[in-house]
């Protein structure tokens, strides 16, 4: 077997890298460890950037998007009698959507297997090998058991946070990583029930940080910051929503309640690997760094990301010039820095750490950017996206 560019993971950052390659004339293998319907059905991100739509809708994946996605001109800040709504095109020009990852995955493997690139689903024991020199190959087991393998110009490691290409890059390159693991996690339930709110809420509360989220007019999506250590056998339906009725809470006003679909806990971490290629080996999304979810920046990066990424291949392979394969790295990092400081800036003003000297700098910081236009279109700019380099 013989490609252009070998692809590990389905993920949104693999599936969308070959989707932009195919339609710039290069072609690519998608090889992805778990099946279909589990890939479609992980619940993670909601938000999308601006640029992340754009993205999406000049591939010719907007349709569903744009019908069943819900543009957000703002969110809510909410700290105790206070919510204050921050409107997104006044301070930056810009908004975001709700459309969950779910969903723009189904849309780019329907996209995928409608006369796509070939991906396959349920391979095992990947191994990229040979990535310093120009043949590299990714060796692999099919899903029928059968070994394979798959010969390559240059490959993508999407294979997210704890997939197999980062290990090659770092045990090859002077690399470095950085990494905080936060006090904090994130319990968050997927509920059927109309959101009682037109924007999404971050709510910080002496008990806790709550977030109020959707997926659609009848879905709530919502989060509550709880200990790490939590199980979530101790967390009742009945305790998640009298928590969230809490520190959600506004006069008049509160969280519409309705069955619970999903519930987990999720840790919070920061975490970058630099560089982000070693050879032909090049990494993209989560595969090369994680952000806390506070700032809603995951995916929007790994779509950055693998946006420079097919622009530097395509002109590796299709003129021969490597000026910016060898800048990816450096004009990546430069984005996931900014992120993985707004990220981290989010996450220390919203979450409680149980110290009161802290909690009154959050409060100030909350004032701050709920009366300063400075400050709140800092909060919009970054929010909403910065322009992709
Ligand atoms: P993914 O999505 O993890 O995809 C990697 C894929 O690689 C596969 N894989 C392998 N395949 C073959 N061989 C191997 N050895 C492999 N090892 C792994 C995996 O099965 C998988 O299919 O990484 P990618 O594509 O880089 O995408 C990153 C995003 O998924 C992630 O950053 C976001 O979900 C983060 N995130 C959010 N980001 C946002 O932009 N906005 C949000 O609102 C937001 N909310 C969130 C989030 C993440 C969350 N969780 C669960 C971590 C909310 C949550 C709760
Ligand atoms: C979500 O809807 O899953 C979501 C929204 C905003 C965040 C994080 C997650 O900051």
């Amino acid at each position: 077997m013989r490609t252009q560019v070998g692809i590990i993971g389905a993920g949104p950052a693999g599936l969308l890298l070959s989707r932009l390659l195919a339609l710039r004339g290069i072609d690519s293998v998608v090889l992805e460890n778990r099946s279909r319907e589990h890939i479609e059905a992980r619940i993670r991100a909601g938000i999308l950037e601006q640029h992340t739509v754009d993205t999406l809708t000049d591939a010719g994946l907007g349709d569903r998007l744009r019908r069943q996605g819900l543009e957000h001109r703002g969110i809510h800040l909410q700290y105790p009698g206070t919510r204050h709504t921050l409107d997104f095109p006044a301070l930056c020009g810009r908004t975001v959507w709700v459309y969950g990852q779910t969903e723009v995955v189904k849309d780019l493997v329907a996209a995928q297997l409608d006369g796509g690139p070939p991906l396959l689903f349920d391979v095992s024991d990947v191994r990229p090998e040979d990535v310093d020199g120009d043949s590299p190959r990714i060796r692999f087991t099919a899903a029928d058991g059968t070994p394979q393998a798959l010969e390559c110009d240059v490959i993508a490691g999407t294979d997210g946070f704890h997939g197999v290409s980062r290990p090659v890059v770092t045990a090859g390159t002077d690399g470095r990583r950085w990494e905080r693991t936060y006090p904090y996690a994130w319990l968050g339930i997927l509920a059927d029930a109309a959101p009682a709110t037109d924007e999404l809420v971050y709510a910080w509360h002496p008990e806790g940080f709550a977030l109020y989220s959707m997926r659609s007019p009848s879905v709530s999506r919502l989060y509550l910051q709880v200990d790490p250590s939590d199980s979530i056998d101790s967390w009742s339906d009945d305790r998640i929503w009298e928590n969230l009725s809490r520190r959600l809470r506004l006069d008049g006003w509160d969280v519409s309640t309705g069955p619970v679909t999903e519930k987990s806990i999720l840790p919070m971490r920061s975490f970058v690997s630099a560089p982000m290629r070693r050879g032909r080996l090049f990494l993209a999304g989560d595969a090369a760094h994680i952000v806390p979810p506070t700032g809603a920046k995951g995916l929007n990066l790994a779509v950055a990301d693998v946006t420079l990424l097919a622009t530097a291949l395509t002109r590796l392979l299709r003129e021969k010039r490597t000026d910016l394969v060898d800048a990816y790295s450096d004009t990546a990092l430069r984005r996931v820095w900014r992120c993985t400081h707004f990220s981290w800036w989010m996450t220390s003003m919203l979450h409680r750490s149980g110290d009161d000297f802290d909690a009154q700098l959050q409060l100030s910081q909350l004032q701050r950017v709920c009366s300063s236009e400075a400050a709140a279109r800092e909060l919009a700019e970054n929010y909403t996206g910065l322009p992709v380099e």
